[in-house]
């Protein structure tokens, strides 16, 4: 919305939601808004909070709070650290709010600060000049005009604290959100080192701090939100995410802080040891809720001429959810009512999806969480519920941003029984090269005939944040990457906005239905990352079909897995021979 003329006034409401928003009254427009070359710059006067700093329609400062957040981000790391912080670089923050912060602290030496943006650094220097204080002739202060995440890469192991004050992971900040970026802070980092980033409205961007924390917690040795509230900033609880190299250094975070800042002997207005900075309990289970990804795939034996209809699917989908404690989003999609051999029923959930298909007495059954999966609940409910005979389970690890080593360790493969725990032994999938996967001589499980079909689940790591979060690129990528497969569509994409667009869950899903099969691919839009399971009855050009879905979201890597579906008569050792996991790697 921007400004906006109410009668004889001028307002300025936020553009981050598209659901809500708050505003605010201009007295008057220092800077009229502009490009910058990386975003769009506004400076206003407003009677309630004085000069604000609006970039990109977002409020990132007012004077009259801009301490609480300064404070914070700049001094809470500072003090939790067991060692003097002296030397401290600030990725983003052209303001020059953290610095000023950074640079009162008396044992620090060196403060480095690299901004994208010298309109930023510029504009706010001449319109804000009490926001960056005496940084400019502090002898200890240096500024880089230049990209953060390039300039950390020439810092290995020089840092005790790096400030991570960017805007939010749209537009040019996306680049400080991904796993690659975290991997340079980690090295940029002395041992014993912080790291702070700012993540986020823990209500009203629910996936933001998780997404970080998720990337963080498998690089850094240990990972902690910090809560703060201010007013600027809307939506209540404002998160912190911060990372340490060691171990133990969190562990002694209030002590330290006690300590160091007395010690410290400065004054402040916002910041203070003896105030808790924990996030509240709900939004700490959320992080831990929200860090795996994890499928669990099952093929069983259903009892002898009992072909569950699709009202049976239906229910038995609605009720999966209850089971697991998952909502349902939207309507369950089948891509035809008789539910016959092959046909597919596709229920999205809040963290992604089930669904159902039959190939004869054989029934394949998917539940996919982008969050913690109750995996013996899942299968005990299911396998009752159709009255399973025989079954074989897959535990697939997804999105988990392990090695591929890693992802084989934790790729269950298992007899199941009815109280849905794996029974007798557990086989892993066969490690193989992409280049041996890409070569014609590779046979899928439905060219041999060891199964009627097969699926292929991909993780695509490192994509564009482009390229996945809007519903209609990913809905022409599914047509053209069947197209390309050479299988035959059933309706036109499902790709639904469930709030994503709203900041309420991590990205868009889309389902192609397709004939024996279905594309159902889910985009976490803080993950970076693409989620995908196609199940087909006919062999599909592999090579073609994984690096068009690499290339048209420009991800980087991605594990493959290759799981016959729906085979009888196969022993688990059959199956497990049969099911193949590997990366592939596009530079
Ligand atoms: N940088 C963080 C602004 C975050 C705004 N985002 C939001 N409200 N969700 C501010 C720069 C101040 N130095």
């Amino acid at each position: 919305m921007g400004l906006v003329k109410r009668g004889k006034d001028l307002w300025f409401y936020e553009d981050l939601y598209t659901d809500v928003t708050y505003g605010f009254k201009v007295k008057r427009i220092i800077v009229p808004e502009k490009p910058t070359g990386f975003q769009k710059l506004m400076i206003l006067d407003t009677e309630r909070f004085g000069r604000v700093l609006v970039l990109d329609g977002i409020v990132q400062l007012t004077e009259e709070d801009e301490g609480i957040y300064h404070e914070w981000i700049g001094l809470w790391p500072l003090f939790a650290a067991s060692q003097t912080p002296e030397n401290v670089l600030i990725i983003g923050g052209g303001d020059g709010g953290v610095a000023r912060e950074v640079l009162r602290h008396p044992g620090v030496k060196s403060v480095t600060m690299a901004e994208i943006d010298r309109v930023v650094v510029d504009e706010c220097r001449v319109h804000m000049p009490e926001i960056s204080g005496g940084i400019w002739t502090d002898p200890r202060f240096h500024l880089i005009i230049g990209d953060g995440a390039e300039v950390i890469r020439r810092m290995k192991g020089q840092c005790d604290v790096i400030i991570i004050d960017s805007t939010d992971p749209i537009g040019p900040a996306q680049s400080l959100f991904n796993t690659s970026f975290y991997e340079s802070v980690y090295a940029a980092l002395r041992e014993g080192g912080i790291t702070i980033h700012q993540t986020g409205a823990l209500l009203l961007q629910p996936f933001e701090a998780p997404g970080s924390w998720r990337q963080m917690e498998r690089i850094f040795d240990d990972v902690r939100v910090v809560q703060f509230t201010n007013v600027s900033y809307m939506g209540g609880p404002f998160s912190l995410t911060a990372g340490s190299r060691g171990r133990h250094v969190f562990k002694a975070a209030e002590r330290n802080a006690k300590r160091n800042f007395k010690a410290a002997g400065i004054k402040t207005s916002w910041y203070s040891p003896e105030i808790s900075a924990v996030p509240y309990p709900e939004f700490q289970r959320r992080l831990e809720v929200d860090k795996y990804g994890e499928e669990l795939v099952m093929d069983f034996t259903l009892p002898e001429k009992k072909k569950p209809s699709r009202k049976q699917v239906e229910k038995w989908s609605r009720d999966l959810c209850k089971a697991i404690d998952m909502v349902a989003f939207g309507r369950p999609m089948v891509s035809h009512p008789a539910m016959g051999d092959g046909d597919t029923l596709v229920q999205y959930i809040e963290t992604s999806a089930i669904n159902f298909r039959r190939f004869g007495s054989r029934a394949a059954a998917n539940c996919f969480t982008c969050a913690r999966l109750p995996r013996d609940k899942a299968a005990a409910f299911t396998l009752d519920y159709f009255g399973a005979g025989e079954a074989v389970g897959w535990h697939l690890p997804r999105g988990v941003f392990s090695d591929i080593k890693s992802v084989r360790k934790d790729s269950r493969i298992f007899s199941l029984d009815r109280s849905g725990a794996p029974a007798g032994d557990v086989f892993r999938p066969r490690l193989a090269e992409a280049a041996e996967v890409f070569k014609p001589s590779f046979k899928l499980p439905v060219e041999t005939g060891f199964s009627p079909a097969f699926e292929l689940v991909l993780d695509i790591y490192d994509c564009e944040f482009d390229r996945i979060s809007s519903c209609e690129a990913v809905a022409a990528w599914a047509v053209e990457s069947a197209r390309l497969a050479g299988l035959k569509t059933i309706g036109k994409p499902d790709a639904p906005d469930f709030g994503h667009a709203k900041k309420k869950t991590a990205g868009p899903s889309v389902t192609q239905l397709l004939k024996g099969g279905s594309n159902i691919s889910h985009y976490s839009i803080n993950w970076l990352m693409i989620v995908l399971n196609l199940v087909a009855r006919e062999p599909i050009p592999l090579r073609k079909v994984i690096t068009h879905a690499m290339d048209s979201f420009q991800g980087k890597k991605a594990h493959c897995w290759i799981l016959p579906r729906g085979a009888a008569g196969k022993s688990l050792k059959e199956i497990a021979a049969e099911t193949v996991l590997f990366e592939v790697r596009r530079d």
